[in-house]
Formats: C-alpha cells, structure tokens, sequence
C-alpha cells in the first residue's frame, strides 16, 4: 500500500508526477506501468476521434471470446495495448477481453506483471460518436524466471497493485491508483501530456444517480426489480430522488458515480446468469478504484475484490459506486427492503 502523498498541484504533467511519486510505490516499475498504459491510451484517443475518417468504423468480422461482435476499434485497440506492453519489457503476459488465450509477452525476470485489459469498453458506442472507454489492472507475478502458467497465475482482485481506467469522452481522462490514492489526469490534446485535473478523488458516500439498462428489467430477478422500482421512485435516496443515467460504457458510467456518487448496475439477467460483465479487466479493476476512492463494490453478495476467478474470462454480477448505495442495494438483492 503507498503512503498518502500529499495532495499534488493540480496541473502537473503525470511524467513528472510519477518521477517525483516513484521512491514512495512499493515498487518503483509501478510508476512506469502507469505511464505505459497512458502512451497506449494517448494514441486510441487519436485514433478514435478519427475513426470515421479513416475507415474504423463498424465490425471487424470476428467474435471475441465472451461472444460479443468484434468492432474494427475492439481489435486496433487491442493491438495497440499489446504492441505497447511487448516493448515495455516489465509484463509477463496479458490477459485481455479481446484474446481467447493468456498472451505470453516475456518469461525473464525483468517482466514481473500480469496485465489484465479490456482495450476498448463500450465498444457499442464505436460507431454513434460516444463514450469509449479502457479499463485495466496489474498484478505483480508471483513466480520470476518461467513463463506464466495462466490457471496459477488467477488471483482474487485483492492481490491487485495498480488498476484504472481511461475514459474517451469530450476529454480524454486517464483515473488510477496504486493503492492509497485514486487521482485522475486529463490529456491536454495540443502538447500531448496528461495533466493532473482531479488530485485525490474521493467517492460521496451516498449518491443520486443510477445507472443500468432498464430494457433487461424484466429479464432481472424479483430482488433486483425491487431495487429499481425503488431507486426510481420519488423521495428514494433519502429525500432526493435518483436520477437515470446510462451511457452503454462501463468506463463513463462509473467515472460519473465515482466522482458524484451514485450505483451502476449490471446485475445477473435471463440470459446472462452469472451478469454479463467479466471479472477479470473490467468488474476487478473498477472495484480497486472505487475501494481506493472510499466507494464500494459487489456481486449483490459478495465483495468483488474477493472474487476467485476460475477461469479468464469469468463473469460477475456487478454492483459498483457510493458505498451507502451499493449497501442498499445489497440488501434488496437478499431479499429485505430500506
Ligand atoms: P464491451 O466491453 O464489449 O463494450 O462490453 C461491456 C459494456 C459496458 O461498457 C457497458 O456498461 C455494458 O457492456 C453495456 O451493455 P448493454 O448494451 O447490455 O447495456
Ligand atoms: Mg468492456
């Protein structure tokens, strides 16, 4: 866990602030990851806003390995995270939403991360201009000099050092943490930097916005209607009401209740039993942050961040925001009411 630093200017560009953060992380390559992550990031957001222009729109033609329709954006961006990860020469191998497989990158000793990643979240807003996002998480290898045995190398969210994300919005903001700290920089487009706009996020303890897609209402269980009905119903949130939002990317629902509380939900429906959202590079890594923010994270029922992943690309129910709404909600799911 890193000492609280203290709170950083905001306006400092994240190369100079992970130089000077480096002698406070438990491991100085962690400053380095970070800053890999958001070079990969810096040429997606590139990419993206010019997507239409240059013919990367629409279906790539593959499915990916949870059945979802591969866009052309799904499979650049996995590339790219790749490519970038390949040369930093501190990952064992990666995990990613894209990939069948566990991608073995290095079996040196140098290379002593797992990267798990969804390269590009939201991938249904590719093609209508909306909010994209990249979500990802390291763990530190617990064997050196070999390469990585996939199943022994599955761990619960807790053993997770590092993890964030990136939202491609009307800004580019990159939102991480190394334990202790969540902070959260913006991409200043003219001189290709990420500069620090939100020091230290903290997650309100109590929030008033929703967020989850009511056209699988009536494919949810009798529990989690009951939660809906009632977060939609007048005076819910203790004397405020909540209000509706939901953009169809994980990355931009949950920067919004990280940042002014609320719960984004998608629970287990008829056609997906065990929820649709993957454990590893998408539910894990924001559950880290909203933890490290003060907020929590749930399948419903259990913790996600004690989670055991049997297999890559497992799936979770995911409940994720302000800690007194996530309790609430866990509480309708086991059957009581406010
Ligand atoms: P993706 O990574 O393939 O885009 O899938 C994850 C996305 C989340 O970003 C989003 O919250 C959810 O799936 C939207 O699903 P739906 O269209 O079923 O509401
Ligand atoms: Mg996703």
């Amino acid at each position: 866990m890193v000492k609280r630093a203290p709170t950083a200017e905001p306006g400092v560009d994240l190369t100079r602030y992970m130089a000077e953060q480096k002698q406070r992380l438990p491991a100085p390559e962690l400053a380095s990851l970070i800053l890999e992550m958001a070079l990969a990031s810096k040429v997606l957001a590139h990419e993206i806003r010019r997507a239409a222009l240059v013919g990367r729109l629409g279906l790539a033609g593959g499915q990916n390995p949870t059945g979802d329709s591969q866009k052309k954006l799904d499979v650049y961006a996995n590339e790219v995270v790749v490519d970038a990860f390949v040369d930093s020469g501190m990952v064992a191998a990666i995990v990613s939403e894209e990939m069948d497989e566990l991608r073995t990158i290095a079996c040196n000793d140098e290379a002593g991360y797992l990267l798990c990643v969804d390269p590009l979240d939201g991938s249904s807003n590719t093609d209508i201009n909306g909010a994209l996002g990249t979500i990802f998480s390291f763990y530190r290898r617990e064997t050196r000099g070999a390469c990585l045995d996939c199943e022994g190398e599955l761990r619960e969210g807790l053993e997770m050092v590092a993890a964030g994300y990136v939202m491609f919005g009307p800004s580019t903001v990159l939102v991480y943490s190394i334990g202790g700290a969540v902070h959260g920089f913006t991409l200043e487009q003219d001189v290709g930097e990420y500069l620090l706009s939100h020091p230290d996020i903290r997650c309100p303890t109590r929030g008033r916005y929703f967020a989850a897609n009511l056209g699988n209402y009536h494919a949810w269980d009798a529990n989690v209607r009951g939660f809906s009905d009632h977060a939609l119903a007048p005076d819910s949130a203790g004397g405020v009401q909540y209000s509706y939002r939901y953009s169809g990317a994980l990355a931009a629902d949950f920067h919004r209740s990280l940042l002014e509380g609320g719960i984004y939900l998608y629970p287990a429906d008829d056609r997906h039993p065990e929820g649709k959202l993957r454990l590893l590079y998408e539910c894990a890594p924001l559950a880290f942050v909203a933890e490290q923010a003060g907020g929590s994270a749930s399948s419903g029922s259990q913790r996600v961040l004690d989670i055991r992943p049997r297999s890559l690309h497992d799936t979770t129910p995911f409940a994720v925001g302000s800690r007194e709404d996530v309790e609430l909600y866990e509480r309708f799911v086991a059957g009581g009411r406010p």
